[in-house]
Formats: structure tokens, sequence, C-alpha cells
């Protein structure tokens, strides 16, 4: 629907401009009076559905995963809270509960989905190549990776910092205390690039060691074979927790960049983006406006609201723009969750991996997250 609007859109102003342009216009004089004539510019609708020429691969992505009977979302598998598999191959986590929140607005059903564990190196080809189908793995939007990495990040999920963990009996409390040491990092992150450009306008020289995934990054830094190890804050939160002694680790209190995190598609497939993006404005909704797994049978039947009414599908329409049921909100809430419960469930007070909300809550509450309205 929306591109239909765009089309009349773009319809309507060629045709305007075409007149303001004088192509259809003739001037002639008569009597001395200057009389001009603008030539009507007719835009006909012949149809109440006007055919509108779609970008190729628009709706390409549903089709395909609705054709497949379940979503192949691209995940983390080794840091708890974000993404993570259990001995029983069970996954887990904030990131791991979005894609499930994207399979209920498709199929109304939680666990059609299946995850693909990524590094952080091969998870880019893996969404180009159309392994997965989108990417749900603590993800920095990022220029580069908007553009040449052909990605399209949608609303942000978790605000976040890269930050340094360090034993706590080595002293060490500033940035410059590590200077002439070595440094456990990821590769194929943007804490990698990070970590330089920091410490370069902190004049500290240091030596990285690089490895391919976290559980060999933090068993360098376990073993002792590096001074300090970085990356995201919340990566550094997950990962103490696995630590032998977690209590003999402290984060410093620096924060080294910006890093918004959140799902990625890929190139050229607007509904597919509107549809990831629009499961996270559901759960930002879900929150804002009360609506919880546990009650929102109730608030739907008795629904006052027309936000409300229109984001669980009381009045019918809004899903039908997202190529989806009406009950695609109802159904991420139901079954997954609002943004709180998904929050709570893993990062929040009663878990191993709590960290505090701070941006991460709803901007009435003081922070970041922010649904335009649903209508
Ligand atoms: N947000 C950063 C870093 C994300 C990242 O990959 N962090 C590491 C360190 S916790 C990780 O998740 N590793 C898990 C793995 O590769 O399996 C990025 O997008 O580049």
């Amino acid at each position: 629907m929306r591109k239909t609007l765009w089309f009349i859109s773009i319809v309507v102003i060629a045709s305007l401009a075409l007149a303001a342009c004088g192509g259809g216009a003739t001037t002639s004089t008569d009597g001395g009076e200057t009389v001009t004539v603008v030539e009507t510019v007719v835009v006909e609708v012949t149809s109440s559905a006007p055919v509108v020429v779609a970008p190729t691969g628009f709706g390409v992505t549903l089709e395909t995963v609705k054709a497949r009977g379940n979503l192949i979302c691209g995940v983390n598998s080794q840091v708890p809270g974000f993404g993570y598999v259990d001995a029983n191959g069970a996954f887990s986590g904030f990131d791991v509960d979005y894609c499930r929140a994207l399979a209920a607005a498709i199929f109304g059903d939680a666990s059609k989905v299946e995850f693909r564990p990524v590094t952080a190196s091969e998870r880019f080809t893996a969404l180009q190549s159309g392994e997965i189908d989108i990417l749900s793995r603590n993800t920095t939007w990022s220029l580069a990776r908007d553009t040449e990495l052909a990605g399209n990040f949608v609303h942000t999920t978790f605000y976040d910092g890269q930050g340094i963990m360090v034993p706590v009996d080595s002293g060490i409390t500033t940035l410059k205390d590590l200077e002439g040491g070595t440094i456990c990092v990821q590769t194929g992150t943007t804490t990698e690039l990070n970590l330089a450009d920091v410490m370069a306008a902190e004049g500290v020289s240091y030596t990285p060691a690089v490895f391919d995934d976290a559980d060999a990054t933090f068993a360098a830094y376990a073993e002792e074979r590096c001074d300090a190890v970085t990356t995201d804050k919340s990566g550094l939160v997950s990962r103490r927790t696995v630590l032998a002694d977690p209590s003999a680790h402290v984060i410093l209190d620096v924060t080294m960049s910006k890093e918004p995190l959140g799902p990625m598609v890929r190139h050229g497939d607007d509904q597919w983006f509107d549809i990831a993006q629009w499961t996270v404005f559901a759960m930002f909704d879900g929150e804002e406006f009360g609506i919880t797994s546990a009650n929102v049978d109730d608030i739907k039947a008795s629904a006052t609201a027309p936000e409300v009414k229109r984001l669980l599908g009381v009045e019918p329409g809004m899903g039908l723009k997202l190529g989806l049921s009406d009950d695609w909100a109802y159904n991420i809430i139901k079954l997954v969750g609002n943004y709180e419960e998904v929050y709570n469930r893993n990062l929040g007070p009663d878990t191993p991996t709590y960290i505090p909300r701070g941006f991460n809550s709803l901007y009435t509450d003081g922070g970041l997250l922010y649904a335009p309205p649903v209508r």
C-alpha cells in the first residue's frame, strides 16, 4: 500500500512539474489582455488498485520464508543473555527472542524459526548469500555495513558501547595503564577497529591478540595470555558470567564507542525490511501501552484506544499493509512478549546477565526507545 501511494504521488508530482514547466501551457494575446491557458493533465486511475511496479526483490523474502515454512535467523551461540546455545541445543537470548517474535508475526507460531549460529566474520556473507533470512546477532549499525555490505539495519534494539575488562588484581583502572600490554579482541568486529582508534587517540601502544570467536577470545584472556579483553559492554557482562570467578574481573568505567545493535536484512526487499522493523516497534508499543503476554487477550477484548485497536488488529488493516495477517502484533506480544518482558527474561535483574536498562528504556522513562505511530 505504501508503495502504491508513492507511485501515485510520483505520477501527480511529475504531472504538476510538467504543467509548471510550461509543457502544457499556451499563451495568447486577445484584445490587449494576455490569457494563459494551462492544459489540464489528467491522471487516469482506471482501477481502485493501480498497477505498481515494485522494485526487484520486493516481497521475495516473505514468500520464500512462507514457502519454506520457517524463518532462518542468524544468531550468536556464545554470548549468554543475547544468543546462546546450551548442551541440549536449545537457543536463548535477547537477539534469539527477536527471531521468535518475527516468526510469531509471520506464522502466528514463535517456534517456526531455525537458529543458524554465525561468527562475527561469517555473518555478513551468510546474509548476502541468502543462507539466513535475517541477522539478529549483537551487530553494530555502521555506515560501511549499510553500504558496502549491502545491509539495512532495522531500528536499534540495544544501545551499547565498547568496554574493556581486566583482572581486579591487575590494578589497571584506565586505558593508559595498558601501555605496552596485550589486549584480546575478536576479528571481524567493530571492536577491533575501535580499539585501534581509541588507543591511538590516547597515545597508548599495545599489542592486539586477535581471535575468531568469543570462546577463543575469552579463553585466551582467562589463561592470562593478554592483560585485558575488549568487546561491547553487553558482551563483557555476558562473558564475565562464565569465567571461573566472575568477581575477579572488572569492567573499566570507560566507553570506547557507540555500538547501536540491531537486526540486519539484505538490501532490496523493502517489504521484508518493514516487517522486521515493525516487529521491533510492536515490542516497544507493547511496553508503552502496558500490553503484556499475560494481559493481551483482555486488552484486545476491551480496547477502546484507537492505536491499541489498530495494533492488536481489533480494527483491521495494519497487518495487510505489511503483507501479514491483522493479528501479527498480537501474536508477537502473546507468544514472545513486549520489549520489557523480553529484556527482563534475558537481561533483567533476576538473570546472571543483568544489565540496567539505561538508554534501552522507553522515551517516556528517559531512554531512546520510541516507536512511530501505528496508523
Ligand atoms: N557489535 C560488534 C561486536 C559483536 C561481536 O561479534 N562480539 C563478539 C564478542 S562478545 C561475539 O559476539 N562473539 C561471538 C562469536 O563470534 O560467536 C560488531 O557488530 O562488530
